[in-house]
């Protein structure tokens, strides 16, 4: 039988098949390459056992979640945003084939400026959408979940206020009011996958920082993550440019003439910086 992991607990795992669950094992060659919340799975349910993990798409470490699809990062005006993190988990979707879409949330003022100078910035590189989950204004982010959807984004900025008015909203509609107690106590080192329709939410609490070691990149090949820089790399008069120096790059031309933003810039910039040190010193 062919399934998915959407729950893990100790060594047992939730396998969903169809609308059934089976607590399984998993076969004990498999723990070596570890099993994870988001794979899928051929299992044998009259046993009860993990047989084989699927071919996976990506797998994220922390949090522990494989095959995700679309990554909701959630920003507000408050708390006061950091761009540096919203750059690094764009990057982040971009190297791992995440589709990455940006949320700005508690636009509950219509007349806010806010939404409109992130766009501004944002357009070019991904899908930026408002919601207003005390609003329970959250049709734009129900529209863009596809597959396994994870949302990410600091402290206070709303992901669990708008997982919940998006879980009211959709159950109601599909009158499944069972799902909606099966939530509940969320510890922050379990990952649990709900069912949505066709999609799921995942419910984790590790996208809030991220690590750069977590992204796999070498300094020449940051910059082709950067949609907003790409037409503008031809222009570098070398090859090898790491758009880091003024002189003959057509990328800080770009940044001069106002067409690249400030901002992305400077938090490209100190990713390539990271990552020539990691790279002198040794580590990844
Ligand atoms: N005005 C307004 N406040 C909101 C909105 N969404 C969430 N909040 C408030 O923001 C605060 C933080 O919301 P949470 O949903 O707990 O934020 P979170 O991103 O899950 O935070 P962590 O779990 O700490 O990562 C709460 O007081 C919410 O009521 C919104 O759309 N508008
Ligand atoms: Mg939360
Ligand atoms: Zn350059």
């Amino acid at each position: 039988m062919k399934g998915h992991i959407v729950k893990k607990n100790a060594d047992l795992f939730d396998v969903r098949f169809g609308e059934q669950i089976f607590t399984c094992v998993a076969r004990g060659s498999l723990k070596k390459e570890g099993v994870f919340v988001g794979d899928k799975v051929l299992f044998d349910k009259n046993n009860k056992i993990i047989e084989q993990i699927l071919p996976r798409k990506n797998l994220l470490i922390r949090p522990p979640i494989s095959n995700l699809d679309t990554m909701i990062i959630v920003i507000a005006k408050k708390p006061l945003p950091d761009f540096y993190l919203v750059d690094k988990l764009i990057l982040f979707c971009f190297v791992n084939g995440i589709n990455p879409v940006l949320c700005v949330n508690k636009t509950d003022d219509p007349n806010d400026p806010f939404f409109n100078e992130i766009t501004k910035v944002y357009h070019k590189v991904l899908k930026v959408i408002k919601t207003s989950a005390v609003m329970g204004d959250v049709k734009e982010v129900i529209g863009v979940m596809k597959g396994i959807c994870a949302f990410a984004g600091q402290s206070a900025v709303g992901k669990s206020s708008l997982i919940n008015a998006i879980f009211n909203q959709e159950l109601e509609k599909i009158g499944d009011f069972a799902k909606k107690v099966e939530r509940g106590k969320q510890t922050t080192r379990t990952v649990t996958l709900y069912k949505l329709g066709k999609n799921f939410i995942a419910d984790t609490a590790g996208f809030s920082k991220l690590d750069e070691e977590l992204i796999n990149l070498e300094p020449n090949e940051i910059s082709r993550f950067y949609p907003d820089m790409i037409k503008f790399i031809p222009n570098c008069k070398f090859r090898s440019c790491l758009h880091n120096n003024t002189d003959n790059c057509g990328v800080v031309e770009g940044v001069k003439k106002g067409e690249i933003s400030i901002q992305r810039y400077q938090n490209y910039l100190k990713i390539l910086q990271i990552k020539q040190n990691s790279k002198r010193t040794g580590k990844k």
